[in-house]
């Protein structure tokens, strides 16, 4: 069952459900090679939100900018291979919402604790924005922000739990979004963190 958020963008309650576990495991198994971290944004602040990446690109911020990198400037290596599963889970994710033959190459995985956030923001660095982005959110419940196409617009706020899937893509595809303070919560797949994965054609 999917509900429509806006013009193209989907939310799929539960979609991830069942895979969740081995979704928190591949997670652990990405994070020994390529650990969570807080990067600087281009104006200097050091972002409430921890973040790796898996797959052929990661998204990466440093005093110089945004950009999609295929090395961890961490490490100097390659980001860990997106596993088969998430592929599959974001393939089929992005099906359902009437996207076929979504690919990414990308896989930006933020992890939020109390009082972490996201400020309103587009994202604008993919190579290819005809594509949708896939966005799959584990652990501890966050209140998404879904603002408009331009700064300063009205937002709804969304609730997205575990197992919840959405699919962004055509016409909402460049809109303000962000995620809301989180609230102290514990959940017994992640303790006191929410993962969200975000599945992205970057190259
Ligand atoms: C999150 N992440 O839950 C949020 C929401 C991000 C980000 O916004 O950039 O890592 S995932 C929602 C999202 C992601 C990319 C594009 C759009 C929404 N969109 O086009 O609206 O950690
Ligand atoms: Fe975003």
């Amino acid at each position: 069952a999917r509900e429509a958020l806006s013009d193209g963008a989907w939310v799929l309650r539960g979609f991830a459900l069942d895979h969740a576990e081995s979704l928190l495991q591949e997670v652990d198994a990405i994070t020994r090679a390529a650990p969570f971290r807080h990067l600087v944004t281009p104006g200097g602040f050091r972002m409430s939100v921890a973040m790796t990446n898996c797959g052929r690109l990661g998204w990466v911020s440093d005093r110089r900018g945004y950009r999609y990198d295929a090395r961890d400037p961490e490490t100097g290596h390659s980001w860990p291979v997106m596993p088969e599963s998430f592929l599959k889970l974001a393939t089929r994710a992005a099906e359902e919402a009437g996207y076929q033959g979504f690919a990414p190459d990308a896989c930006l995985i933020n992890r939020y604790q109390s009082g972490s956030r996201l400020s309103l923001h587009q994202d604008r660095d993919e190579a290819r924005l005809e594509a949708p982005i896939v966005s799959v959110s584990l652990g501890v419940p966050a209140t998404f922000l879904w603002g408009e196409l331009e700064r300063g617009g009205r937002s709804q706020r969304v609730g997205l739990q575990h197992g919840d899937v959405v699919v962004w893509g055509g016409p909402s595809r460049m809109r303000f979004h962000g995620i809301a303070p989180l609230k102290s919560a514990w959940h017994p797949a992640t303790g006191e963190f929410r993962v969200n994965l975000t599945f992205r054609c970057a190259g």
